[in-house]
């Protein structure tokens, strides 16, 4: 039996994502940030108190790059991995790991704009920058896809739910249209019935479409 416990809107999404992606059965514990994740019971299965977190049978798993690899690895029938040998394993492991460089500009970003409250606590140097910063992965990414409509030339991976993860929060704070393989990319991927049902009802973190550094 598969558990992920998860946060809405939270780089877990990436795990409940790609296991939707992956047809498997499983139970999601979903969170609250703050003292829940901090309680002893849950810091018990992960001793950081982050999400995700998976438990298969007994075992407890925590990073989502990890994470992605192992449910690859172990239910392999959704073809969603790239095995040592494969032609594509390389780009595969590169892109997966790609994921969290961009997961983590946008933590940061999320942290400055929505996570500190006051004004006076912001940064807007460390919001241009980090944006800045993000948005040269998204360049990338989008040199990448000028002829392909996934990461991988053969198509769909899982791969593409953690870089995807990365844009559908990048996009809170630089708009996508300066990326146009990339917008068209993201476009493709959010119309995927995973994608969609890894979304919460309401917003748990994001309450406005778009976050401008102030005095910028
Ligand atoms: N590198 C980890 C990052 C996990 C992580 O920091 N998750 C954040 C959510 S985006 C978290 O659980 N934060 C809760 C906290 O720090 O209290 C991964 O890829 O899983």
């Amino acid at each position: 039996m598969i558990t992920l416990h998860h946060c809405h809107e939270s780089r877990s999404m990436r795990s409940l994502w790609l296991l939707h992606e992956m047809g498997l059965d499983f139970e999601l514990k979903v969170h609250n940030f703050g003292k829940e994740l901090r309680d002893p019971s849950y810091l018990a299965v992960h001793p950081l108190g982050r999400v995700p977190c998976l438990v298969d049978d007994g075992q407890i798993l925590f990073e989502t790059g990890a994470i992605t690899q192992y449910l690859c690895e172990t239910y392999p029938d959704s073809r969603l991995g790239r095995n040592a040998g494969h032609p594509e394993r390389a780009e595969w492991l590169q892109w997966l790991h790609y994921a969290e460089t961009m997961a983590v500009h946008g933590a940061i970003l999320t942290q400055q704009h929505i996570v500190i409250f006051e004004d006076k606590d912001r940064s807007p140097l460390l919001m241009k920058l980090e944006r800045r910063r993000l948005e040269k992965t998204l360049e990338v990414l989008d040199q990448v896809l000028a002829d392909r409509d996934y990461l991988l030339k053969s198509g769909f991976s899982a791969i593409d739910t953690n870089v995807g993860y990365s844009i559908h929060i990048a996009r809170y704070f630089t708009p996508l249209n300066a990326f146009p393989n990339l917008a068209v990319y993201y476009q493709r991927l959010s119309e995927r019935p995973a994608f969609q049902k890894s979304l919460p009802e309401n917003p748990a973190i994001y309450q406005k479409p778009f976050y401008e550094v102030p005095n910028a």
